[in-house]
């Protein structure tokens, strides 16, 4: 079983997205095992997206995603990374194909409403970053032997 962390962006929170946002990564099947809903101070945001620190668009980044409050999710489940960034669409909702959450709701690449992990190492690290081992509830579910 593979975890993954999901934040549900600024925009998607000012937007009333949150749900519609949760339903559909939810409903594929993937068990929330963690959420809180937090506001990102800019450490964090500067560790979270570390890996752009060079990029033009970095400072735009930090101040876009500290800009309001996130929810901050754990998911579990068979292929959840991939299944999430498939959910998710392409980063740049223009070219996040229809049925997409960026490709039904998004219009511009700084505004995407999501955040997935792109890797299992990344996930991980990411998952640290947001919540204590005790935040993470790993349950059983009786409907999963029906999903994978
Ligand atoms: P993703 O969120 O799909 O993993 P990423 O990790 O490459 O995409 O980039 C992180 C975020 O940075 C992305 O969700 C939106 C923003 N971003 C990426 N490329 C950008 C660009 N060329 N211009 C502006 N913002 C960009
Ligand atoms: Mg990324």
């Amino acid at each position: 079983m593979e975890r993954s962390l999901v934040l549900i962006k600024p925009d998607a929170m000012q937007r009333g997205l949150a749900g519609e946002i949760i339903f559909r990564i939810e409903r594929r099947g993937l068990k929330i095992v963690a959420m809180k809903m937090l506001q990102m101070d800019k450490a964090l945001a500067q560790r979270h997206y570390s890996v752009h620190k060079d990029k033009a668009f970095f400072d735009h980044l930090v101040d876009f995603i500290t800009s309001s409050p996130v929810i901050a999710i754990v998911f579990q489940g068979k292929n959840t990374v991939e299944v999430i960034r498939q959910t998710m669409g392409e980063t740049d909702p223009t070219k996040a194909r229809p049925g997409t959450i960026r490709g039904d709701f998004g219009i511009d690449i700084g505004y995407n409403l999501v955040h997935g992990s792109d890797s299992l190492q990344n996930a991980s690290k990411e998952i640290d970053l947001f919540f204590s081992k005790g935040e993470i509830s790993d349950y059983d579910r009786e409907i999963g032997k029906w999903i994978s």
